[in-house]
């Protein structure tokens, strides 16, 4: 995208202050008593689906960037009481990037310009301790669930997996509402599906990783003017990989818009193949969705375990 066009959109897009000048959880805000109960309405068949992958040494990372989970044990089958020595326990410790797999980017993981979302000043809120502002803290209480719309892309077009040249324009998820029987409304969960995650629970990190589908940064504008809560998806970083994305005159433009401008939060590496294949099994392509990020103080992201139910 050239850096004037993304000028003229972000502005456009920029939600500072609309929910006053303290605020840290952006388009969270849209999510209303309204929107919860119709997230609840949509609970009817009694089913749960999971939507992350494990967080274990098999994750995704090549560790060229980031690490994935290494778990320690730290105390094992350790009784607790010498007098009592039926009673036993075991605890460990885990070393990892909080962004290694299904997780949520805080509002501080991305910015321009030297600004945060709602204009907080990146020098003063960054620093070796984390975020001072916009960490991901700010969207763990009281937490992210709504009603979840998944939008199957690759199903649109006739696919399982989108090829990595697929760039998902606000077309598509108009297509794909229409297909569906499904309008996004105020404070809806947006889960747009490329099915790239298969590459990785099918084949392994190195079919995952490189080259991938995934949103056009234009899909920003579609997601603001529907006053979407947050989108998440099945690929590393929601937004389309491909050369333009990280050589273009704005690097990771839809990041920037979402994170930045907008302050929506967005979620990566989520796995909705079960759920897709159920929502086109009943043709109910709604659910409630809860996705609580943990309230890691001044961390740029978290890992989460959502689960969507119908
Ligand atoms: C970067 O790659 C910087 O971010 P993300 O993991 O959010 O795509």
């Amino acid at each position: 995208m050239k850096a004037v066009d993304f000028d003229k959109l972000a502005e456009n897009l920029r939600n500072w202050g609309r929910w006053g000048k303290e605020d840290q959880r952006g388009t969270l805000n849209h999510i209303d008593p309204a929107a919860l109960c119709r997230g609840a309405a949509e609970v009817r068949a009694g089913k749960m689906f999971n939507l992350g992958i494990n967080f274990d040494r098999n994750g995704p990372q090549d560790g060229s960037f980031r690490i994935n989970p290494m778990l320690y044990v730290t105390a094992l089958d350790q009784i607790m009481n010498p007098e009592q020595p039926r009673s036993r326990f075991s605890d460990d410790v885990v070393h990892m990037s909080l962004q290694c797999a299904t997780q949520w980017d805080a509002l501080s993981h991305a910015h321009y310009d030297g600004a945060l979302y709602n204009g907080f000043s990146a020098d003063e809120s960054l620093s070796t301790s984390g975020a001072a502002n916009c960490g991901v803290e700010h969207l763990a209480k009281p937490g992210i669930a709504s009603r979840g719309v998944l939008l199957d892309i690759a199903k649109l077009k006739g696919t399982d997996i989108l090829s990595p040249d697929t760039e998902i324009m606000p077309d598509d998820l108009n297509a794909a509402c229409e297909a569906e029987g499904v309008s996004i409304e105020s404070g809806d969960i947006v889960m747009v599906r490329t099915g790239w995650i298969g590459k990785f629970t099918q084949d392994g990190r190195d079919s995952f990783n490189g080259l991938q589908p995934g949103l056009s940064p234009l899909c920003a504008e579609w997601l603001h003017q529907k006053n979407a809560a947050t989108v998440c998806s099945d690929n590393i970083a929601v937004e389309i990989v491909n050369a333009e994305m990280i050589g273009g005159e704005m690097a990771m433009a839809l990041h920037m818009f979402c994170l930045r401008d907008m302050g929506m939060p967005l979620g990566e590496m989520f796995d909705f193949d079960a759920l897709a294949a159920d929502c086109a099994a009943d043709g109910q392509y709604t659910c409630m969705l809860a996705a609580p990020p943990l309230a890691i103080t001044n961390a740029f992201g978290s890992p989460i375990n959502p689960v969507a139910l119908k």
